[in-house]
């Protein structure tokens, strides 16, 4: 029996299993003492020990986790998993007052919301080198860019035609280009108009490279790819023997949207999905020979027109992961629906692109022959959705319906090896994992020690919070042969993805200082209370305000009803957590400025009387000193 007829038998339990996984471990396990949660056997001294951070000591890794449709990263140190910092990206933040000055606003670009799903390191020789954080809005055609100097988003940046940004952002060995994709196609261009009853012919997929500056790391568009209808899901990009191609799942390959036909059934019906495997650096240099055509500001290449750019690699229907190892020669493909993972070898993947080993074309992609590429089908379990590694050449395969994690080993395996011997260990999650993530598990050299899961379903392990309750992420430590749960932590909802980075390759700043030419001057700084200034032209007021312990200068703003103002705030602290606020009641203005920080807040003076200001950041002993007046005539 050919493994695509044995996929379809097992499909129908499957499908059941996939969707009561989502609700049949609602176990509740004993209170108290004596048991180290989902059965994973582990010791609770030793437990105890291993996650214990003393007061004042710190932890060993940064772990940056997506925060789902809150829009936002959420920042914790492994092993204690104490929360240490929220990020603000796709959403304002009033705690940090991000979205409300004029520059995060606009890179908000009006919306109050995005999905954050897949953080990733910026590399250097496929290492992760600590400067930059990079995440996808998987709502929104979006992509973000945080500094790991001072944690804070730099660069929102919206790319043309591709709807609901998944396959994203996964960074190149040197990051060259980072990665992004459409998961829900849509009629192309971007804008027009075509119903779902067209959903075959007029509706693309769009596979996108993102450049990198490697000074500033500014995110520029580099090109596009039109793709058949497919729903492209996850990516990761090749390193070492790999290095040079990105790759994406993608499901739906029936092409269909039919109204009230569930996607569920109607896009599970081939045995058959497919990799996308593009070669970015190809695709660079055919949009540069001029092999691409504007569309929407954006240079789109034609795979019909264009070769040797976009192929296809046949995987097990519905998959979801794409997993590049750490040498980058294995490149693992989980199929949700089926109950293995396909390890295919980039050297047999080069030779079919090479020989033409194809089995068909589609849209004027390539489909290489799947038995000329596949390296091995491991039966890792139900519902494998994403695979992470560690420096023993050991891979983590998280499994969805079967809330486990199964350990295995990474090829080579002796000719005729039973593949069932290559499953090595499994520990069981509370509940229904989804990513997964390993100690710098994204590079080429991972360190082992913890592996993070990321489990969809908590219940009923932390005192209850109503019906919505938060997503748990355990600890577990893979340093031995047996995996020992560690830990419980909880997360705000929810985290797609996580990426763990050894603490000493971040370099923070502690203050912004008033010379370092590493930040931008901003031409209304002001550094005295002298230069303080309030200048009117016409209906419009400018304000340059300083502020320091304990005061604002200056401290009366006087303008007339419907004037515009416009407040640029210096905080001249050169002391580290110095921060200021500056909120006006009743105006919906609320500014955080960090030490040596200028920003600048416009808004419509609408509404008449006299309105407080004060500082929102407890600074001093004479904080609830620090205050004054907007008045409006
Ligand atoms: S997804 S649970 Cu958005 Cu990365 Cu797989
Ligand atoms: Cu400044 Cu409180």
């Amino acid at each position: 029996m050919s493994m695509w007829v044995k996929s379809r038998i097992i499909l129908f339990p499957l499908i059941v299993l996939f969707a009561i996984g989502m609700i049949g471990c609602g176990k509740r396990p004993p209170r108290g003492k004596g048991r180290a949660g989902a059965g994973g056997g582990s010791d609770i001294t030793a437990a105890a020990l291993a996650t214990y951070v003393a007061p004042g000591d710190l932890d060993e890794y940064y772990l940056f986790y997506s925060g789902g449709h809150s829009g936002q990263i959420y920042v914790a140190g492994v092993p204690s998993m104490r929360h240490i910092a929220t990020i603000p990206v796709f959403a304002p933040y009033p705690a940090t007052g991000y979205g409300f000055d004029d520059e995060t606003k606009e890179m908000l670009g009006g919306y109050t919301w995005g999905d954050s799903h897949h953080p990733a390191f910026s590399e250097t020789d496929g290492e992760y080198d600590g400067r930059w954080l990079f995440i996808n809005d998987n709502a929104q055609g979006r992509l973000a860019r945080i500094d790991l100097r001072d944690f804070k988003t730099k660069q929102i940046i919206t790319i043309p035609n591709i709807s609901a940004n998944h396959g994203s952002s996964f960074v190149t060995q040197n990051s060259e280009m980072v990665t992004m994709a459409t998961r829900m196609s849509v009629p192309f261009p971007q804008g027009t108009y075509a119903d779902v009853t067209e959903y075959a012919t007029k509706y693309k997929g769009i596979a996108a490279g993102i450049n990198i500056n490697p000074e500033s790391g500014d995110l520029t568009l580099g090109w596009e790819i039109l793709l058949p209808p497919f729903n492209y899901d996850l990516g990761d990009a090749g390193k070492g023997e790999s290095d040079g191609y990105m790759f994406w799942t993608c499901y739906n390959s029936e092409r269909e949207f039919i109204e009230n036909g569930k996607l569920e059934v109607t896009a599970s019906q081939k045995d058959k999905d497919y990799i996308l495997m593009v070669d970015w650096r190809a695709a660079s240099k055919a949009v540069k020979d001029g092999k691409a055509k504007m569309v929407k500001g954006a240079p789109v290449l034609d795979p019909a027109k264009v070769s040797d750019i976009a192929w296809f690699v046949p995987l097990a229907k519905s998959p979801h992961g794409v997993d590049v190892s750490p040498s980058g020669r294995w490149i693992i493909g989980s199929g949700k629906l089926s109950p293995t993972t396909t390890v295919y070898d980039i050297q047999k993947m080069k030779k079919a692109i090479a020989d033409k080993d194809f089995e068909e074309t589609i849209d004027g992609i390539p489909v290489l022959t799947y038995a000329s590429v596949r390296e091995a089908e491991i039966p890792v379990g139900l519902g494998p959705l994403h695979t992470q590694f560690d420096d023993r050449g050991n891979a983590y395969t998280s499994l969805f319906v079967e809330s486990a994690v199964a350990k295995w080993k990474l090829p080579p395996y002796a000719d005729g090896q039973d593949m069932n011997t290559v499953i090595v260990d499994k520990i069981p999650v509370a509940y229904n994992i989804g990513h997964l993530v390993t100690a710098e598990g994204d590079s080429k050299s991972p360190d082992g020690n913890y592996l993070v899961a990321l489990n969809k379903l908590s219940k009923g392990r932390h005192l209850s919070v109503g019906p919505s309750i938060p997503e748990s992420a355990q600890l577990i430590d893979i340093s031995g042969d047996k995996m020992k749960l560690l830990y419980d932590a909880f997360t705000e909802p929810e985290p797609h993805y996580a990426v763990m980075i050894k603490a000493d390759k971040i370099e923070t700043v502690e203050v912004y200082k008033k010379d370092d030419e590493y930040w931008e001057k901003n031409p209304n700084a002001i550094w005295t209370p002298e230069e303080a200034d309030i200048k009117r032209k016409g209906n419009k007021v400018e304000v340059w305000m300083l502020t320091v312990r304990s005061f604002f200068a200056p401290d009366v703003i006087r303008v007339n009803r419907g004037d515009e103002v416009k407040i640029h705030i210096t905080n001249i602290e050169q002391t580290r957590d110095e921060l200021h606020g500056f909120a006006i009641n009743d105006y919906d203005i609320n500014i955080v400025i960090d030490p040596g920080e200028t920003k600048t807040v416009t808004f419509k003076a609408d509404k008449p009387g006299v309105y407080a200001f004060y500082c929102t950041n407890f600074c001093s002993a004479l904080h609830q000193e620090m205050q004054g007046y907007f008045l409006v005539k």
